[in-house]
């Protein structure tokens, strides 16, 4: 769904066009750290939420209902947007289930918005809307660089810890960053959501998104620092997450979608790694 998108829509086409490069025979599933998915994994595609895109609270309810079933399944799960409000919908399944969440939001902004355009579930929202729930068990931001003053001040009341772009940038390794930092995580708290927007990178590297900011990470930097985190990251931490803000609309020849399909190779195989050392 891209209901929220305050910018230029186009993100309601991500999961299916996701679907048809996956399908491409344009890539091997093994990664840089010669390791093959295929004898490891079993993914399921459990096809896309009937969301009204006319109807964001209709259709966060269904988002939500769609997850609490995922969640049942005690496995890890991955959502693809959409824009970023489908973090919203995802965040209320874990509410409704009572399990507390620590959240991972990499993004180019915070999304702190109590309101914008006279809506309160815009993707601008987002974040705003998960730290009041009940379960939010804190919030780390990467990568932000467009923001108010106001939504730092915010952040920072709510304890949650902020990075921004140019301090990931500044990293000597952002790999053992990503890793150091979930190995702190994990100390702390006990199930995770990752939620990854796209526009985090520099418009370069990720064309196909909402709402473009210029000087952001790399398509390198992204996958080194997530493939940190899931370095880091035990296999019996529970783990969701979304992948959001990718818009084909605006995707010169499909770099986006094919830089997420990178990030996954490369990340999961982080976690096959975990298990065998
Ligand atoms: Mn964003």
């Amino acid at each position: 769904m891209d209901i929220s998108s305050s910018y230029r829509p186009g993100s309601r086409f991500g999961p299916d066009t996701f679907r048809r490069l996956l399908q491409s025979e344009n890539f091997e599933c093994t990664s840089e750290t010669q390791i093959d998915l295929t004898s490891y994994f079993r993914i399921k595609d459990w096809g896309n939420i009937g969301v009204i895109n006319t109807d964001i609270v209709k259709t966060l309810k269904r988002i939500s209902e769609g997850i609490t079933d995922l969640i049942s399944l005690k496995t890890p799960f991955l959502v693809i947007g959409g824009d970023h409000s489908v973090s919203i919908g995802i965040g209320k399944a874990f509410e409704t289930l009572d399990i507390p969440i620590h959240t991972i939001y990499i993004d180019a902004h915070l999304d702190l918005y109590d309101e914008i355009n006279e809506s309160r579930l815009s993707h601008a929202c987002s974040l705003r809307r998960l730290s009041e729930m009940d379960n939010f068990d804190g919030a780390t931001v990467l990568g932000y660089r467009d923001f108010l003053i106001e939504q730092v001040e915010y952040a920072k009341e709510k304890n949650m810890q902020l990075y921004s772009t140019s301090a990931l940038q500044n990293q000597s390794n952002i790999f053992e960053f990503g890793k150091s930092l979930i190995t702190g995580l994990v100390r702390e708290h006990q199930h995770f959501h990752l939620s990854v927007d796209l526009d985090v990178l520099d418009p370069r590297f990720a064309p196909g998104i909402g709402n473009p900011v210029s000087c952001g990470l790399s398509s390198r930097e992204l996958m080194l620092l997530l493939t940190g985190i899931f370095n880091g990251l035990p296999p019996d931490i529970r783990f969701s997450w979304d992948i959001v803000e990718y818009n084909p609309m605006f995707d010169n020849a499909d770099i986006t979608g094919f830089f997420i399909i990178k990030l996954l190779i490369e990340s999961l195989a982080e976690q096959i790694q975990f298990v065998q050392s």
